[in-house]
């Protein structure tokens, strides 16, 4: 039974994207190079991407049509600061440009500083685990201050640092041969999860990002459902890989909460999806209640910081499961705010099929992309979400 529910007045409803993802020609990252390693993990390299570096205006202006009124994207470390302490004005003022440009449109920009990709010297010191790497990441956002000087009231200093932690460990078992738990997830590199805790911090003190705009991050959040008797198995793997990140964003303007699915965890850890249960194309749970779990288990760790929500969605080649994925997911997100839970925003998970670090057949996006034209084509599912952000409406539930 579907149900409706006014947006709460100044209630973010937008899309997201980032930078690695959808603009294409990233040579100058650590991803760049990674996708041209031989690894099995790369499916085939980004290349040109969405062309969204060029595109940009072509993505606002769709989604600005649609009914959208905020736009999540993300601004490239790499191409900001292309060798240590270089840096390119012409990447600043193109970021700037997106900025003014999301305004004109009617679009609010929620500009994130990290998201995944970081330039290739910084990786061949050593990635964020390596001594300073806060240092350097402090000195790039100050750089990078014209971006968001004025007009941007939320940044996103760094997107799912779990995730980012997980990579690291990944990457390290890579070039060292060294295997990997082939059930649930792998581990995460301790070190890399202090230093990118202690980076949040470095934005959060530094002038450049405050007090002029609301400062946060965005966290993978894994609704965790330990099995009775398995409570013991389950705590010491939310703590790390969830807790301790969500605990970091105590004394924030905002935590963003990025919800796919759930991880349901067994006596000896996490356990593979059930062989009855529907799969996406990214392989996880279509488990769309995993949403209202999230913001209730963010919420619990970080009392008093409103909650945005910076992604959630589905890798479907179906548009149909996309709606009723969502659908549902906003259901439990509404109840949760019922509930007295303080959301502020939901931006969807994403605007554009894009890169899926790996490959490309996993399609999250509302707008198709021709992979040799570019050509971008809005979904049913664009217009159906677009327009609860026109109409501050949103319709949710089972059909
Ligand atoms: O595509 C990613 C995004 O970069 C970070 N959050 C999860 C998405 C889907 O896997």
């Amino acid at each position: 039974m579907a149900h409706t529910r006014h947006l709460p007045d100044g209630f973010l409803w937008g899309a997201s994207t980032s930078a690695h993802q959808t603009e294409g020609g990233n040579t100058n990252s650590d991803w760049w190079q990674f996708e041209h390693m031989q690894t099995p993990l790369i499916k085939e390299p980004s290349g040109d991407a969405c062309d969204s570096y060029h595109r940009w205006r072509e993505d606002m202006d769709l989604l600005s049509e649609l009914g959208f009124t905020d736009y999540r994207f993300s601004i490239e470390w790499a191409r900001i600061e292309p060798e240590p302490d270089e840096f390119s004005q012409a990447a600043i003022a193109h970021y700037r440009r997106m900025v003014e440009g999301a305004h004109e449109r009617g679009l609010r920009p929620l500009v994130t500083l990290h998201h995944f990709t970081t330039p290739r010297w910084f990786m061949e010191r050593g990635g964020w685990a390596a001594t300073g790497s806060d240092d350097l990441f402090a000195r790039y956002l100050t750089a990078a201050a014209p971006v968001y000087a004025t007009g941007v009231e939320h940044a996103c200093t760094i997107n799912e640092p779990n995730m980012v932690a997980m990579m690291a460990a990944v990457h390290r078992a890579h070039l060292t041969g060294q295997q990997l738990p082939t059930a649930g997830m792998p581990l995460l590199d301790g070190a890399t999860s202090d230093a990118l805790i202690r980076a949040h911090a470095r934005g959060r003190s530094s002038q450049v990002l405050r007090p002029t705009r609301a400062y946060g991050w965005s966290v993978a959040n894994q609704a965790y459902q330990p099995l009775p008797g398995a409570e013991a198995a389950a705590a010491p793997i939310q703590r790390q890989w969830e807790d301790v990140l969500l605990e970091a964003a105590r004394g924030d303007d905002w935590l963003g909460v990025q919800s796919y699915t759930r991880t349901r965890i067994g006596p000896d850890g996490p356990l593979p999806v059930p062989e009855e249960a529907e799969r996406t194309l990214s392989g996880w749970e279509f488990y769309p209640q995993a949403l209202g779990q999230a913001v209730r288990d963010s919420a619990a760790l970080t009392p008093g910081v409103p909650l945005i929500v910076t992604e959630n969605g589905i890798a479907t080649a179906d548009d149909t499961r996309r709606i009723q994925y969502t659908s549902e997911a906003l259901e439990s997100l509404t109840s949760a705010m019922d509930d007295g839970i303080d959301v502020r925003g939901y931006f969807h998970w994403s605007a554009l099929d894009n890169y899926e670090w790996g490959r490309y057949t996993p399609t999250f996006g509302i707008i198709a992309v021709d992979r040799e034209t570019f050509a971008r084509t809005p979904k049913p599912s664009a217009a159906w979400l677009g327009a609860m952000g026109r109409e501050r409406v949103v319709t949710a539930g089972a059909a």
